[in-house]
């Protein structure tokens, strides 16, 4: 039975990821500080429903499907608590699992400040994330080195790394002829949040750490994700994952189909020419699942472009809109001046080839999609605060 270390387990993408791998006969480890639920209570930010805590959720998820996912509730920038789960003395009492030997196959790492509106926020909450992001990062590969150097790292990264530049975007690896020599550098980066560029760190502590002690890493450079429902919370309605609508830790889809069910003016910022990758939360989880299978090798950084087709803010807005009329709902579009400083009308071409040939086939969006999401945002309405909607978060 291989194990699975999900750093960062409570969160939006953590959760689902550990119900998929338990549901596919793997040992799950989840670990977790609470840090998005304090900090939601912190800047009174709430989801569209409650969400039970991390240990809750494991239970039911054990009391209906008989698989266990064990649960660490720590904070990883402490190296210790890092360490722990790396070097044999963590307890671990599987009922399920007796003969597992404590060395994860794959450890996926979430555990970061994931907001670029929080991170931008004071420079309190910008210190936050780098020390936080940076450090837990740092922890991990030195982990891994110093006792599990076999065990593949797959990180979480973004495609916000990569700016928003004038020339087609490689997964993560660029080819340089200069002055008649030639090499192969990282893609270069630039990013336009304090976040995203806490992010761009982390890609260079790993290749740090792959070139230097032959660590086994795979990079995710995903785009704004999308959804709630995967095919492992539909068991139970409380197993269903973290969902924002707010400006901080929402994203641009999530948000703006709840803005539409409360007759919101969805919030195009500026003129909404920006151009992203987008996913289904469903294909995040089988990319993820798709880099396991077949990690990368020692010594390697591979980096896959995680995203499934692009759109600009505006196309998404009318998507909605769309969607919206087909149920009934005349959904209003608004331009409001962007709070962000981004490009608004830019080339925008990435590669996104590498998880296809690994097998993933995509969710693209339909209607049907967000119709599903509608559902979801309709049935808690009472719930929906239209004053967390937008707050101007500005940089
Ligand atoms: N946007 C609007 N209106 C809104 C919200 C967002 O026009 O109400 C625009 C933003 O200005 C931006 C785009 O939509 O141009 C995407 O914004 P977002 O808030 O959905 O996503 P972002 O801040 O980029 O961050 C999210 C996740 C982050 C992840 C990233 C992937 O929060 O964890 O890393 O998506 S990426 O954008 O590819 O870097």
């Amino acid at each position: 039975m291989e194990h699975i270390l999900i750093l960062g387990g409570d969160g939006y993408l953590g959760w689902p990821t550990a119900m998929y791998f338990s549901s596919r006969g793997y040992a799950v480890t989840v670990v977790d500080n609470n840090f998005r639920r304090n900090v939601g209570k912190e800047i009174d930010v709430t989801m569209l429903y409650e969400v039970p805590n991390l240990i809750e959720r494991a239970n039911i998820w054990y009391e209906k499907t008989g698989y266990e996912i064990k649960v660490v509730i720590g904070d990883l920038s402490v190296p210790k608590q890092m360490r722990s789960l790396f070097d044999g003395s963590l307890e671990y009492d599987w009922a399920t699992n007796k003969d597992f030997t404590g060395i994860a196959d794959t450890v996926i790492h979430f555990a970061e400040q994931p907001s670029a509106p929080y991170s931008m926020m004071n420079f309190t909450t910008s210190n936050l994330t780098l020390i936080n992001n940076i450090t837990v990062t740092n922890n991990l590969i030195y982990a891994v080195k110093d006792y599990a150097p076999k065990t593949h790292i797959i990180k979480l990264g973004t495609m916000g790394e990569y700016g928003t530049p004038n020339i087609d975007i490689e997964e993560g690896w660029l080819d340089i002829t200069h002055k008649g020599r030639k090499d192969k550098f990282l893609y270069p980066r630039q990013a336009s949040s304090i976040y995203h560029t806490s992010k761009i760190m982390d890609t260079d502590l790993l290749w740090f750490g792959v070139r230097t002690w032959d660590l086994k890493v795979t990079d995710l450079m995903q785009g704004p994700v999308y959804g709630i429902d995967t095919d492992e919370s539909i068991v139970d309605e409380r197993l269903r994952t973290f969902f924002n609508y707010d400006e901080i830790f929402g994203t641009i889809l999530n948000r703006f189909i709840v803005q539409a069910v409360v007759g919101y003016p969805l919030t195009v910022y500026g003129s909404g020419g920006q151009t992203r990758g987008y996913l289904n939360i469903k294909d995040t989880l089988q990319c993820i699942f798709a880099a396991t299978k077949k990690p990368a090798k020692q010594g390697e950084l591979r980096i896959f472009n995680q995203i499934v087709e692009t759109f600009s803010v505006i196309e998404l807005a009318e998507l909605t809109k769309e969607a919206g009329r087909l149920i009934g709902y005349d959904v209003e579009i608004k331009n409001i001046d962007n709070p962000r400083k981004e490009k608004e009308n830019h080339y925008y071409n990435p590669t996104y080839q590498g998880l296809f040939n690994l097998g993933v086939k995509p969710n693209l969006l339909t209607d049907k999609i967000i119709g599903k999401i509608f559902k979801v945002a309709l049935k808690y309405k009472k719930n929906i605060r239209e004053e967390i909607i937008f707050r101007g978060v500005k940089w």
